[in-house]
């Protein structure tokens, strides 16, 4: 049985107690969440979460990166309705398809760069990632090359949990488990310039980390490397924005030597940069690309993969069934909400909203708040993401001592203050709804000046 002595409603500790009975949750110690308890969240409407207690909480997180267009969206909830209503499965296998599958298609291609028109579904951005690992390499077994299936990627990548996206990412805590990965994936260091340039200016160590995809192609053999992939701005690993000439080598590296592009949209697209894409804001031109989580806003599980013409005309015109697809792809319910999600971002210019309005000034209250506190070493972020570094002296960048959690400390202040601020490491991250107003923003800055307040003197 689940005990915590600060929760006071019944709801609380029955909900813990079967959770803790039968419940095992994701990246989570099962033993010592059972001992705690888990914290029970009831409802939820705009930007605000409620827990089981009563709490109102500003969720500075839009859930896990994906509540784009914020909680109690009652257009979602009718779309999905409505179709549960008229065909709640069909499968799109065996020369089959309904109208939210062809429809959604449309939909997404009509905000995709490029010539990223064809779609292919799943239902999770670890199955999207697991689509381009297997398609990319069919790519050049069509090609008559099926020995160019190196996939390069990159350290503290997150690409999802499946066995692929595990293998593609760069998570050591996740490699070490469940072993062996997918082989013919290597690695390169990642673009993160405030923790690990040294002495190099930025402009420097973008190219010197651009240059690291060229050195592995090499070491490698250029004609053993089917692809490389990143994300345009690193998510999970902590909000890394890489420096401004990173993309612009990296893809003319790619070109040089032939090798496909791939960008792992699932948190940076959708919006979350001032963009349909983080491509476009990074200046990316990908040749296929994976997104999840703000295609439906989080209301319903579905993925997809955006599929350039040079690929997708390489599987149209060879004769033969690609073996790939999940029971959901293009579910209708989850489409029907993708849809809908979509067509109300156009309606609301959310996009806009965020590049020219909310984006800037989320950035610029952050900063005026925050910058200065003596523990923020560095703010970096877009749009509405953003990364911050807490260390212990930030004017010679020393960090806290490793068996001191910084990160973890902040963000159990900012839950007890009411807000959602996730931590990674020692840099705590934000991803708010795209619906954030002004007032909220303001709002969120200032309850995370308090619990920096507090996460200091926790640590003086
Ligand atoms: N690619 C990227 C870039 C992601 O951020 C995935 C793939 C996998 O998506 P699914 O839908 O399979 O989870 C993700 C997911 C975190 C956190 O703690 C981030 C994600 C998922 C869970 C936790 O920041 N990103």
């Amino acid at each position: 049985m689940a005990e915590d002595k600060n929760n006071s409603s019944p709801l609380t500790a029955d909900i813990q107690a079967v959770d803790a009975d039968h419940h095992m949750h994701p990246f989570t110690n099962t033993g010592a969440l059972n001992k705690k308890g888990a914290r029970v969240i009831t409802k939820a409407e705009g930007v605000y979460i409620w827990d089981s207690e009563g709490n109102k909480i500003l969720d500075g997180m839009a859930g896990l990166w994906c509540v784009n267009m914020g909680y109690g969206r009652k257009e979602l909830v009718e779309a999905a309705n409505e179709q549960m209503q008229v065909l709640p499965y069909y499968n799109t296998f065996f020369q089959t398809t309904h109208t939210p599958a062809a429809e959604l298609a449309k939909e997404i291609a009509s905000v995709t760069p490029g010539d990223l028109n064809h779609i292919f579904f799943a239902n999770s951005g670890s199955e999207a990632v697991d689509t381009i690992l297997r398609m990319v390499r069919q790519y050049w077994a069509i090609k008559g090359k099926p020995y160019r299936n190196i996939i390069i990627s990159r350290e503290n990548a997150y690409h999802g949990s499946t066995i692929g996206g595990t293998s593609l990412g760069g998570m050591s805590g996740m490699h070490k488990q469940g072993a062996p990965l997918v082989p013919n994936i290597e690695r390169i260091r990642q673009p993160y310039w405030y923790g690990e340039a040294g002495d190099m200016s930025e402009e420097e160590f973008g190219l010197a980390c651009a240059k690291a995809l060229e050195e592995k192609i090499l070491a490698v053999g250029p004609d053993n490397v089917a692809a490389f992939i990143g994300e345009p701005i690193q998510g999970a690993g902590g909000v890394i924005v890489p420096p401004a000439n990173y993309w612009a080598e990296i893809q003319k590296i790619c070109n040089k030597y032939d090798i496909l592009l791939a960008a792992d949209e699932v948190i940076c697209g959708f919006g979350r940069t001032g963009n349909w894409f983080g491509s476009e804001t990074l200046g990316i031109k990908p040749d296929i690309m994976s997104m999840a989580k703000g295609l439906s806003s989080g209301y319903l599980p579905i993925a997809a993969v955006a599929v350039g013409d040079r690929i997708a005309n390489a599987f149209i015109e060879h004769d033969e069934d690609f073996n790939h697809g999940f029971t959901y792809s293009g579910h209708p319910v989850a489409a029907a909400v993708a849809i809908a999600n979509i067509r109300l971002m156009k309606q609301e210019n959310i996009v806009s909203y965020v590049a020219e309005d909310i984006g800037p000034y989320f950035q610029q209250q952050l900063r005026e708040t925050l910058a200065d506190h003596p523990l923020v070493g560095h703010i970096e972020g877009t749009g509405l993401v953003a990364g911050i570094a807490l260390v212990k002296d930030k004017e010679n960048k020393e960090l806290f001592p490793d068996d001191l959690d910084i990160g973890l400390i902040c963000r159990d202040h900012c839950f007890e203050n009411g807000l959602i601020m996730r931590a990674v490491g020692i840099r705590m991250v934000l991803s708010p709804p795209l619906v954030i107003s002004r007032e909220e923003v303001d709002q969120l800055c200032a309850k995370a000046l308090t619990c920096f307040d507090l996460t200091l003197k926790s640590v003086s």
